[in-house]
């Protein structure tokens, strides 16, 4: 009853706050009790404690209409320090709300607690939320689903129904060990025993055929599966045997609609697909179709979770032959990186009258980031990484720390030497990133919290360009408070004076996350027209973890809508 005392006084000093806010037009404000505590599960033949919100796995679905404003009021009941993230919302001039630890708050104390306050405005389909301190986000996150308005509706015809379908990955060991472990060997982190759907790992793992996940389906009817990849580390192949599907969305924003018969999606990537129910029903021997995912890992000679994950498809009042086993659908092979690009390059903006595309057709600044894996060096050479040196990772060489404040705390209130402004816009030195060779020296970055300062509604491109150092690999980039359009992908070093000439102005994909190709580059474009301090990371969490991340802070604009809003009273202190 406490709970409910402090939301109705919270809802009341939101509504003071949105009122203060002339352009604020918010439809609705609904609201939710996140409890964060340990809850034991049973996976893999083992029963362990895992964190969970309100006891599920994965946890509570948050659904909005575009525009909306969503209360989370998360009460740390766990024994360890956490904070919660609404992945792809861009909370215009809220980043207090964001969530990643020690960029815009500190953590959630256990016993403590703290109100987000997510503020939807463009953003319409999928998204996800998960936490944003250590890994904890292996078992603490759900799916957002983004209505279209009131009087509005979808751009294809209206599914029957809809099937949330979150990608995850499972350690039988304790996560907060695994990386906890990792980052004092130095060495890779331990790889995780399954992958699951729903949370549930299928029919392919020991101990898991009776919790397998089974999306019931009526011949004829066509569903949206909402598909969220919420893996750790691990960017996955998806199908459906006997059935192709076809894409509408990403990132909470429309496609145009093609086919495929798998999808690729990156940890951090929502994709909305259409599976249509068309299999025959009535005189088949089997109503049962295996959806599946496996790894799309592109690193060589990187050791990665090889298993496979299975759901079930199963026709309503179909005949079936018990003992027959489902088909299972084709997956690419863990490499096949020529089939990730395609699929890949199909992603484009719906570019209608009712989505349109706002992609800046000229920019104010470019930054070109290397993305690299590397080493660091280690007494005695003592730990696990490679020659007994330290993994480690960076943009532009710059290997990420967190800072013990948080940098919007230490920005908005004027404190000094918690971060450097220093982030280069550039690589500090050029050379064949792709290469296959490359000088010792080349390999150790230098350690730094260095964010890049931005002037309002600046108009800016990133070039994101993967290194092979160590190893090359399909790096998924993470931008918080800005959706942004890729404009370009490609192999190789990128080129300034050519690459600009391929790029796509007209109809890009809008995206939180893209996947920077494999010893190759990627650019994305976006209007720095949201005040407030943005983390930037590779959304594998390992190479997070080893400092692949900086963060933007974008100053005020001039009128007061172009300003941050005011600190909430109960940030969490540190
Ligand atoms: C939430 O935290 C505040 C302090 O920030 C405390 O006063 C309040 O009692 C807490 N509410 C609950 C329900 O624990
Ligand atoms: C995981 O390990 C940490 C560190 O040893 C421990 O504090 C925590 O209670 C463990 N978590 C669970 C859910 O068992
Ligand atoms: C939007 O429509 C839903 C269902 O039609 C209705 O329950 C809800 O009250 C409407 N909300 C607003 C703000 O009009
Ligand atoms: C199923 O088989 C029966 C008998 O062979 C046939 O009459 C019927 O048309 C078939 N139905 C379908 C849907 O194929
Ligand atoms: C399944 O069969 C039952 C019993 O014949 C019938 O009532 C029901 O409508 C059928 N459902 C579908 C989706 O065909
Ligand atoms: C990818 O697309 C290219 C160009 O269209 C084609 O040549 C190649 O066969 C495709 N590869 C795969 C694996 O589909
Ligand atoms: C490194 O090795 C030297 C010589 O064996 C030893 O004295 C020193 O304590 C070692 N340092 C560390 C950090 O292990
Ligand atoms: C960079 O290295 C790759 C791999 O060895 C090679 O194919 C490519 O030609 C090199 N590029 C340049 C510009 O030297
Ligand atoms: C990164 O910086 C370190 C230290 O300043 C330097 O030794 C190294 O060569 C640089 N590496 C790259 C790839 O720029
Ligand atoms: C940002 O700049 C663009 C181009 O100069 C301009 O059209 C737009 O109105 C500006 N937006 C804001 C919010 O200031
Ligand atoms: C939890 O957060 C507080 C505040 O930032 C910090 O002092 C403490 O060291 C953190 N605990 C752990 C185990 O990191
Ligand atoms: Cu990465």
């Amino acid at each position: 009853m406490g709970i409910l005392k402090v939301s109705i006084m919270q809802l009341f000093g939101f509504v003071v706050l949105c009122s203060l806010l002339a352009s604020s037009v918010w439809a609705t404000t609904q609201d939710y009790d996140f409890v964060v505590k340990e809850t034991p599960y049973s996976r893999l033949c083992d029963t362990k404690k895992i964190l969970t919100v309100n006891g599920q796995f994965p946890g509570p679905t948050i659904e909005a209409r575009k525009g909306d404003t969503v209360i989370v009021r998360v009460y740390n009941h766990a024994g360890k320090n956490i904070t919660l993230h609404w992945h792809g919302v861009d909370q215009p001039r809220n980043p207090w709300s964001d969530g990643p630890e020690y960029i815009t708050q500190c953590p959630i104390q256990p016993g403590a607690n703290f109100t987000y306050t997510i503020l939807f405005s463009e953003e319409e389909g999928t998204l996800w939320w998960h936490a944003h301190s250590d890994w904890d986000r292996a078992t603490v996150h759900g799916a957002i689903i983004v209505y279209p308005r009131n009087g509005t509706t979808f751009p294809f015809p209206m599914p029957y129904k809809e099937i949330p379908i979150i990608l995850g990955e499972w350690w039988i060991a304790n996560v907060s060990e695994v990386i906890a472990d990792a980052l004092r060997t130095g060495g890779d982190p331990q790889l995780s025993d399954a992958y699951t759907i729903n949370g549930q790992p299928g029919d392919l793992y020991d101990c898991s055929k009776p919790g397998t996940f089974k999306a019931l389906v009526e011949h004829g009817k066509t569903y949206l599966l909402r598909v969220v990849n919420a893996a750790v580390n691990n960017e996955l192949f998806f199908a459906i045997a006997g059935h192709r599907l076809t894409v509408v969305g990403t990132d909470a924003s429309y496609t145009k609609p093609f086919t495929t018969d798998f999808i690729m999606i990156t940890p951090g990537q929502t994709m909305d697909l259409l599976l249509e129910a068309n299999q025959p029903v009535a005189n088949s021997t089997n109503n049962r179709y295996y959806m599946a995912a496996s790894a799309y890992s592109s690193a060589v000679n990187v050791a990665f979770d090889d298993t496979t994950t299975t759901a079930i498809v199963e026709y309503i009042n179909g005949t079936s032959t018990s003992s027959t086993s489902p088909p299972l659908p084709y997956l690419p092979s863990f490499d096949d990186t020529d089939s990730a690009t395609n699929f890949t390059a199909n992603l484009r903006s719906l570019a209608s009258k009712d989505h349109p595309v706002d992609v800046p057709q000229t920019i104010d600044e470019r930054i070109i980031i290397s993305v690299s894996v590397n080493v660091m060096l280690c007494p005695n050479r003592s730990c696990e990484g490679p020659n007994g040196n330290r993994l480690a990772a960076s943009l532009n060489n710059v290997s990420f720390i967190l800072p013990f404040i948080d940098i919007l705390d230490a920005y908005y209130r004027n404190i000094d030497g918690v971060y450097g402004t220093g982030f280069p816009s550039e690589p500090p030195f050029y050379f064949n990133f792709t290469g296959d060779n490359f000088p010792f020296s080349l390999f150790f970055p230098r350690s730094a919290t260095e964010v890049r300062v931005l002037d309002y509604n600046t108009s800016v491109e990133i070039v994101f360009q993967g290194t092979n150092l160590l190893a090359g690999e399909n790096h998924p980039m993470h931008l918080h408070g800005f959706r942004f359009y890729v404009v370009g992908r490609g192999f190789g070093n990128y080129d300034k004076e050519k690459d600009p000439e391929s790029y796509n102005l007209v109809d890009p994909p809008l995206e939180n996350t893209v996947g920077v190709p494999r010893n190759g580059w990627a650019a994305i474009r976006f209007r720095a027209a949201n005040p407030g301090v943005w983390f930037m990371h590779c959304h594998l969490d390992r190479h997070a973890s080893w400092g692949m991340a900086t963060a933007f802070i974008v100053k005020n604009g001039a009128s007061p809508q172009a300003r941050m809003l005011p600190p909430p009273s109960n940030m969490p202190p540190c």
